[in-house]
């Protein structure tokens, strides 16, 4: 069957004003330069060997920051946003919510690219933190962004580590690390718009990082579930349900045709030249 018709009961509900809400991990992100964590070779844990780490997810435990900071700062330096532009695929998202049909972003991603193309803070729950603010790891106190992007950008003064002016701590971005509680507002929000999903379009991610992977399979039976990954995972591969939609695709072509396929595709254009 060609790929096109496989999304046609998504486009079909969209047309009948259903909204959409989007679940989304780091290969939304790839194409715009940032390294996901888990594909071979190209991942951040395939290329974490010069961190000499004890097992990649290491850099982001709580635990590991406390003794041996540099491992998160050396990737924060490389990571931090304001290096990148949003993708296809986030521009699409601005355009469901132009349009009006855009439920909400459930995102594990820490680089703030769907707030900069375009996507509003109401609509945004950012499971996994972002680099917004920062809290020094033991009193709390607060460090500006300006001023931990001065520490994160000067690498010969302590490593590019930033410590709190008070009681001299290590400081971090509040993202979530392993071994950290998510944000209230997942909860909440999640409570909320849990029983009234029409449309579940899932992108980019492994589906491995729990509570966030559990998410897809807590919609109910009647919502078209769709996932765009290279790879089928998490509850689309253990435990399919009759009308989702497999797309094991790139990210951005599923962007695309799915703007074509709503006629949406001259408005795409226009988002990305805008740029
Ligand atoms: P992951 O475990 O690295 O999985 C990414 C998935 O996306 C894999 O299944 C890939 O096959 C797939 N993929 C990669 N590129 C594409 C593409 N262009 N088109 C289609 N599929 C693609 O990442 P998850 O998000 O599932 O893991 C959760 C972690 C990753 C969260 O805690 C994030 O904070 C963390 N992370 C975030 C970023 C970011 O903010 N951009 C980058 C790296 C890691």
């Amino acid at each position: 069957m060609d790929f096109p018709k496989t999304l046609s009961p998504i486009v079909e509900a969209v047309k009948k004003n259903k909204k959409v809400c989007f679940f989304l991990g780091a290969g939304v992100s790839t194409s715009c330069g940032i390294p996901d964590f888990r594909s071979p070779k190209t991942g951040l844990y395939a290329n974490l060997k010069k961190l000499n780490l004890p097992y990649p997810e290491a850099v982001f435990d709580i635990d590991y920051f406390r003794e041996k900071p540099d491992a998160f700062y050396t990737l924060a330096h490389e990571l931090y946003p304001g290096n990148f532009l949003p993708s296809k695929f986030h521009f699409l998202l601005k355009l469901f919510q132009d349009k009006r049909l855009l439920k909400r972003v459930y995102t594990q991603n820490i680089d703030t690219l769907e707030r900069l193309a375009g996507v509003e803070d109401d609509y945004i729950v950012e499971a996994h933190g972002s680099f917004a603010n920062n809290h020094c790891i033991d009193c709390h106190e607060e460090m500006s962004s300006e001023e931990l992007k001065k520490h994160v950008f000067n690498r010969e003064v302590n490593n590019g580590i930033p410590t709190c002016s008070k009681c001299k701590g290590f400081v971090k971005p509040d993202i979530v690390f392993f071994g950290e509680n998510l944000p209230a507002r997942f909860f909440s929000q999640w409570d909320e718009d849990c029983e009234d999903v029409d449309i579940a379009i899932v992108a980019g991610s492994s589906l491995t990082v729990y509570p966030f992977a559990g998410l897809p399979s807590e919609v109910g039976k009647n919502s078209i579930r769709l996932l765009v990954n290279r790879e089928a995972v998490g509850d689309f591969k253990s435990r399919k349900r009759k009308n989702d939609i497999l797309a094991l695709e790139d990210c951005d072509y599923v962007a695309e045709t799915l703007a074509d396929l709503l006629g949406w595709k001259l408005d795409l254009d226009k988002l990305i030249k805008a740029a």
